[in-house]
């Protein structure tokens, strides 16, 4: 059986690329993560998700456990099975988005109790059971249980979050055991300091995971302060195992991100602006309800290959977001994941050469022309 590993093949100054070897299939990296928080990447058929160049999909721990449960997906034969997914999935461990969704919370070193968004029942998170419940979903890179303060925080606050974090992550790895062919990373906290960063690599490394996430960044600081951690963090792990930055970014985060060493990243943005009328194109942000579309018979972006802007015009698609028609989500969200995967994709290409630097160059030059 294939079991869970990480092979590099180029790096180009800090950016990586390799494979991660999973029983369901490789993962290219550096790797996108389309989220999949429901369930369901929000408007696509998982067919058409691998379409856009997709290895791997995130799940959340938090929204499955309230509905339709864990216990349910586990009778029914799990998350893959039931999603008809059967690539690696990632399931994030829940605690992030209780602090973001959940109401009524109540922290303590145990665990963090909350009343689901969804209909205000009661519920505990532990640890234990993040472990348990990703197991039940059948996850194939389980996360660490932790906790995320929101930036700005002071020091003081930080350093016991994180150390608290590190406690979880301990006891995540205690509960996770041993299960070949899965694996489990831990998630490094510490906000913006780069010593108390240190201090949780230090404290992640000597447990011992498959992979390291670096948590606890895109939540309020700023992209300057986030590349600021980034030109430290990922050094300070080990450089055998893959690096997970969680819930980033804009396509400009994201290129800076592997530029500084990062190997997976997730964010909601491409599916969730696609449902919003934004679409990213080579040349930035298009907004598709903007009137200047309404006669424009060319595609969203000329040169991309994607279903949307080989077969309906950015009239069209003003015309369908207007009239609320399913299809416009279909349709943007189409566009944008296969435009966040061809950045992937050239990004791989480009560190594999020894020219990523010469890439990223391009990359921001297209983007400053603007708009056609
Ligand atoms: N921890 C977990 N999930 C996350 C984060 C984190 O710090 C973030 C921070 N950007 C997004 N998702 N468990
Ligand atoms: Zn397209």
């Amino acid at each position: 059986m294939t079991r869970f590993s990480f092979s590099l093949t180029a790096t180009d100054g800090a950016a990586r690329t390799g494979v991660i070897s999973t029983p369901r299939g490789d993962i290219r990296t550096p790797a996108f993560m389309p989220v999949g928080t429901a369930a369901t990447v929000k408007a696509m058929m998982p067919d058409s998700v691998r379409a856009t160049g997709a290895d791997i999909l995130l799940g959340n721990t938090y929204h499955l456990m309230l509905r339709p449960g864990a216990e349910r997906i586990a009778r029914l034969g799990g998350l893959h099975k039931f999603m008809n997914w059967d690539r690696p999935i990632l399931t994030d461990s829940g605690g992030f988005q209780v602090m973001s969704l959940a109401e009524l919370r109540k922290l303590t070193e145990k665990g963090v109790t909350f009343r689901s968004h969804i209909d205000g029942s009661k519920h505990e998170l532990t640890p234990e059971r993040s472990m348990e419940i990703q197991k039940l979903l059948g996850s194939d890179i389980v996360m660490c249980f932790d906790e995320c303060p929101a930036l700005p925080a002071d020091d003081k606050r930080v350093a016991e979050s994180m150390r608290l974090s590190m406690r979880w992550a301990q006891r995540s790895r205690d509960a996770f055991g041993d299960r070949p062919g899965h694996a489990l990373f831990g998630i490094m906290q510490g906000g913006v300091t780069e010593h108390l960063r240190a201090e949780s690599a230090e404290a992640l490394t000597v447990i011992g995971f498959d992979g390291y996430a670096v948590g606890g960044l895109a939540v309020g600081e700023g992209q300057e302060a986030m590349f600021g951690v980034l030109d430290y963090a990922p050094a300070m792990l080990p450089t055998d195992k893959p690096r997970y930055l969680m819930g980033v970014g804009k396509p400009d985060d994201i290129v800076g991100a592997v530029k500084r060493g990062i190997d997976m990243m997730d964010c909601v943005l491409p599916s969730r602006s696609g449902r919003t009328g934004q679409a990213w194109t080579r040349r930035g942000q298009v907004n598709i309800k903007n009137a200047r579309h309404a006669d424009d018979p060319r595609p969203l972006d000329e040169d991309c290959s994607c279903p949307t802007c080989q077969g309906y015009s950015r009239a069209y698609l003003h015309h369908v977001f207007r009239a609320q028609e399913m299809i416009s989500g279909m349709l943007l969200t189409w566009h944008n994941l296969h435009y966040y995967q061809e950045i992937m994709q050239g990004m791989r290409d480009a560190i594999a050469q020894g020219r990523f630097a010469d890439w990223e160059v391009d990359f921001h030059r297209q983007r400053e022309m603007g708009d056609i």
